[in-house]
């Protein structure tokens, strides 16, 4: 696009798509304005910080025993607030809530269900550094009850119709993927409005960049063990090649990155509590990263499986997770199978 091109909206964009090959239909269009809107407004709270009085924790503890701090909450409430009434929807379902949120009966239900983690990367809101809105959209499986339940949330990636995440940092930038390649949208204050600013998103096959908690290294399985090693030996080492590392312990910003210029993501599973699977979450954190990140043409896994299969069999199951560049996540995966 050159600095002459008129501005296409995220509206414009979507309803374009929309009439292209009817990709999206129009309650789910309207699902994504609504999602968007309220990433504006969720932007805008965390832009205030301590000005608006919404730093520091609430006193409170999520399903998953993490503290939960005041921008969680907000942006929990916002998200549910904004997406209740419109008429799109059947259910929605979050990290920071136990159990689904039916859509109230005062309201019309839609075929949809929206998942997210409303404020991804929380140890990092207090002291600002990028933190974002992670979201997938299901659709109601046909035949099942009138009665939404959790049941019907649980669905593989592969299922996803729309996918996306807010990343809260020097610019806000929403990106999407309804399965036709990945978009990304800069926030332009001034105009209060999502602008199309990258199409076609890619992530090179290759790269020299990784991304994980080094402080955990001791816990690894090998074969995770044995990729950072080799990236670590650099030039001299069986890659050939010298490595840079990364770790923002926001996953949104991580592959906001890797997105961007391409790189690998790890977040393993590790022996620190070996029953746990990982420490993501699959529904609303791992399978829309894996959606956007296969749609640039990357790779996702688990080290053992693609993580766009997995059958779920709880709302707030955890996962390994692997991905980025697809021949740096190939390798891991290999790795893993010898
Ligand atoms: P959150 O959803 O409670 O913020 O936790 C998920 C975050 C990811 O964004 C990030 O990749 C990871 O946790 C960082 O974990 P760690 O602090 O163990 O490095
Ligand atoms: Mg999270």
């Amino acid at each position: 696009m050159t600095a002459q091109s008129p501005k296409i909206s995220l509206t414009r964009y979507l309803v374009e798509q929309q009439r292209v090959d009817g990709r999206i239909p129009s309650d789910l269009r309207l699902l994504l304005e609504v999602v968007a809107r309220a990433c504006k407004s969720i932007s805008h709270a965390v832009n205030k910080g301590a000005l608006g009085g919404v730093l520091g924790t609430a006193g409170s503890e999520n399903v998953q025993g993490e503290v939960q701090k005041q921008l969680d909450i907000i942006a929990n409430d916002v998200l549910i607030e904004a997406n209740e009434w419109g008429g799109h929807l059947a259910a929605m379902a979050s990290e920071e809530m136990d159990s689904i949120h039916v859509v109230p009966n005062r309201y019309p239900q839609g075929e949809y269900l929206l998942l997210f983690d409303p404020l991804d990367g929380s140890s990092n809101i207090d002291v600002n550094v990028s933190i974002g809105t992670i979201f997938s959209v299901l659709r109601k499986p046909e035949g099942s009850a009138p009665a939404v339940s959790e049941q019907d949330f649980l669905q593989c990636g592969a299922r996803q119709v729309a996918a996306g995440y807010c990343v809260y940092g020097p610019q806000t930038t929403l990106v999407l993927t309804v399965g036709d390649g990945v978009a990304m949208f800069t926030l332009d204050r001034e105009q209060g409005s999502f602008v199309l600013t990258q199409e076609n998103v890619r992530i090179p096959e290759d790269t020299k960049e990784f991304a994980i908690n080094m402080s955990n290294m001791r816990h690894w399985d090998a074969p995770v063990r044995r990729y950072v090693d080799e990236c670590l030996a650099g030039q001299e080492g069986p890659r050939g090649k010298d490595f840079n590392m990364r770790w923002v312990a926001s996953m949104v910003a991580d592959v906001h990155r890797i997105l961007t210029r391409g790189g690998i993501f790890l977040y393993p599973w590790d022996k620190r509590e070996p029953d746990k699977p990982g420490k993501l979450r699959l529904m609303y954190e791992a399978n829309p990263m894996a959606w956007l990140v296969e749609q640039a043409g990357g790779a996702a896994s688990t080290g053992r499986q693609r993580i766009l299969d997995i059958e779920p069999a709880k709302l707030h199951e955890r996962v390994s997770v692997i991905l980025g560049s697809k021949n740096e996540v190939e390798r891991v995966a290999a790795y893993h199978s010898r």
